[in-house]
């Protein structure tokens, strides 16, 4: 369990640029609050340090202000916990004005309690990572204007989430769903394959921060709008979260929420406990979701099948098994989605003249036509349609909805 937070501390240094030299374990009841560590352990870093040349130590803790402060001054080199790490990470791949937005906030409001520190390396700059931060112009100002800016950033983001909120709603009427997940679970592969369309996939932690929405084909007029959201890791910055609170709004207005899971990880049972744990810090948890195992083309047969049998065994949500990497694999997801969306649409009878194409197109379009009859002038069509849909026939004059069937 160690060694696998180890592991994945690894990676985020790795995605961060850093080359991890060495690494150092301790095992202890309750961190000491000058250090964390024992002081035996800290001067054991010490010589690693200088037996490495390392210029930074990472902790995969969060360390309390005073307690970084005495171990850089102990360790004379630049220290850094998990969550200043993860921050650094968005800072570095922040794409869109928005994730750079949210990303400078939670750092500012990381960076304010522990200014005094930040100071110190400013004054004996080391370069590398760690120094990616909000920009030294912002650092030299004092606490004030930190406050100031922090304000003014969440004035700015409210606004973008206002517009979002307005694009959201004139897409109302159709059928959304949000891929969720670990960090690397697949989400941005999978919303690929489906829709067809390029998005950036790679196998470094964190490759997506901004969403992005699809639509999503599903034969017989069934269409979907799928988000693919920022990825999740264990101890998640609380700051990022609040940060990104806006930008999974996406996820909060969904039908649905797709939960990916990658299931040829040795830690996915952690990992999707903790997805479901900042879904709940979200609020998110009531949406329906329906469970994704993806990456199934790296178990065997027999993997699979006790995976399936333990999933059916053991868990209440509906949940389905792909492979972004097979196509084939991703019919179950579709289906599920389909009848999703059917059981979202209204059954009904309409009867309407015969030269009224443009209705028929629309319920062809947006609908699912169930039968069609001619009698003279008039056609009788039974249809599923959804609710967008519905609101508009019924104000179509001359226009019948007959019962619901
Ligand atoms: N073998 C295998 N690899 C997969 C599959 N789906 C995704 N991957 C790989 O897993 C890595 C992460 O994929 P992404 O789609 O970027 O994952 P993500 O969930 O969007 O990750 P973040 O955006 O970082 O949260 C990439 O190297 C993919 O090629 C799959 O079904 N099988
Ligand atoms: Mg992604």
């Amino acid at each position: 369990m160690v060694e696998e937070h180890l592991a994945e501390l690894m990676r985020l240094t790795d995605t961060a640029g850093g080359q991890v030299v060495g690494t150092v374990i301790q095992r202890i009841n309750a961190p000491t609050p000058r250090y964390y560590l024992g002081r035996g352990k800290v001067e054991r870093i010490r010589e690693l340090v200088g037996e490495t040349g390392a210029d930074l130590v990472i902790f995969d803790e969060d360390l309390k202000p005073d307690q970084a402060k005495n171990l850089e001054d102990a360790l004379d080199v630049r220290v850094m916990d998990r969550s200043e790490l993860i921050l650094d990470i968005f800072a570095s791949r922040a794409r869109t004005r928005e994730a750079k937005m949210q990303v400078e906030l939670a750092q500012l409001e990381y960076l304010r309690p522990r200014l005094k520190r930040m100071w110190n390396h400013l004054s004996r700059i080391r370069g590398g990572i760690g120094l990616r931060g909000p920009g030294e112009t912002q650092l030299e100002t004092d606490r004030r204007l930190i406050g100031r800016r922090i304000s003014d950033l969440k004035k700015k983001l409210g606004a973008v989430a206002e517009s979002r909120a307005v694009q959201r709603r004139s897409r109302d009427g159709a059928f959304r769903a949000a891929l969720v997940g670990y960090t690397n679970a697949g989400k941005s592969s999978l919303l690929r394959a489906m829709s067809g369309s390029d998005l950036f996939v790679e196998d470094r932690l964190f490759a997506t921060l901004d969403s992005a929405t699809r639509a999503v084909e599903l034969g017989s007029g069934h269409e979907v709008l799928i988000t693919d959201t920022v990825g999740f890791i264990r101890k998640l910055p609380h700051h990022l979260i609040a940060s990104f609170r806006s930008t999974l709004e996406e996820a909060r207005e969904a039908d649905l929420l797709l939960h990916v899971v990658d299931a040829s990880h040795a830690e996915w049972r952690e990992q999707k406990e903790i997805v479901d744990g900042v879904l709940e810090e979200l609020e998110l948890e009531e949406v329906p979701q329906v469970l994704v195992f993806n990456k199934l083309d790296r178990l065997t047969h027999g993997e699979e099948r006790s995976l399936r049998e333990r999933i059916r065994a053991l868990e209440s949500k509906p949940a389905v098994f792909v492979s972004a990497f097979e196509l084939d694999s991703l019919d179950e997801l579709s289906d599920t989605l389909k009848a999703r969306v059917r059981s979202r649409m209204t059954a009904v009878h309409v009867s309407l003249p015969v030269a009224d194409g443009e209705t028929l197109a629309a319920l062809y379009r947006e609908g699912e036509v169930l039968s069609l009859e001619e009698s003279g002038t008039e056609m009788s069509v039974t249809a599923r349609v959804p609710d967008a849909l519905l609101g508009r026939l019924s104000q179509v004059e001359g226009l019948r909805l007959l019962e619901p069937s």
